[in-house]
């Protein structure tokens, strides 16, 4: 069976550069899915969120979701044109789908299994981009996040449905046909623009300090969420049930 087989075309929308886009940041973002924004977050905003942050993931470090619901210093990063600015700014008007925050504690063993996020909701069209702020510098050691560059032009792939060392639910993709994932080394402060269909993992914690990055995604107000997902109807096809009556 063909890759192929696994993937199901949906056309990529290029960015155009603009105020908060230069050129060359556009072009990066176009060809490989993703491109790193240094210095993009004032020191000032991060001090003025981390204090809440340290609260949520002191109470479920897991789990973690909504987090510009629970406190006004995180809605206003996502207000801002470091996250929604940037994110309309490659993706047109948009809406919030999510906000969270992912931590790894010191020494922790957790997988974040290769996957596009867009498969997660099931997406009409491909106009959804997500913001990462990491709120320490992020490196290998540390479990940080893995690009595939250009995955995002592919469209959207076939996933399993796995789950992590704790038991959570975690989409994952066929890797074995993708070579070169790039590691984010970032500092505080830098942020990175990401396309929904750009394949990515993390992997563990082997420093003394947690690893937590925030993550804002938006989709563009004319893409729709489909439902059922995806990636059910086609495993159920592939499984060669009748995808309506197992709906
Ligand atoms: O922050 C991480 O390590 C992974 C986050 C991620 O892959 C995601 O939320 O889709």
């Amino acid at each position: 069976m063909a890759i192929n087989d696994f993937i199901e075309e949906q056309q990529f929308v290029p960015a155009p550069a603009g105020d908060l886009l230069t050129p060359e940041q556009a072009d990066q973002f176009n060809r490989d899915g993703f491109v790193v924004l240094k210095n993009w977050i004032p020191a000032a905003r991060l001090a003025e969120v981390r204090p809440d942050i340290e609260t949520l993931v002191a109470q479920n470090h897991r789990r973690q979701k909504d987090i510009h619901t629970k406190s006004e210093a995180v809605d206003a990063l996502m207000q801002s044109d470091r996250v929604r600015g940037v994110i309309e700014a490659a993706n047109g008007p948009s809406e919030l789908l999510q906000s969270f925050a992912f931590t790894k504690l010191p020494h922790e063993v957790r997988t974040k299994h290769w996957h596009q996020d867009g498969v997660y909701w099931g997406l009409s069209d491909s106009r959804v981009c997500c913001v990462f702020v990491p709120m320490q510098a992020t490196n290998e050691d540390n479990g940080c996040i893995w690009m595939v560059p250009g995955t995002h032009l592919l469209g959207r792939m076939f996933h399993d449905v796995a789950t992590d060392e704790f038991g959570l639910e975690n989409l994952r993709c066929e890797m074995s046909a993708f070579r070169d994932p790039v590691p984010l080394v970032l500092e505080a402060g830098d942020a990175v623009l990401a396309h929904t269909y750009t394949v990515h993992a993390s992997f563990h914690n082997r420093t003394d300090e947690p690893r937590i990055s925030l993550g804002f995604h938006f989709r563009n107000v004319g893409t729709e969420l489909q439902l059922p997902a995806p990636y059910r109807r086609l495993q159920e096809r592939r499984l060669g049930r009748d995808p309506a009556r197992a709906a």
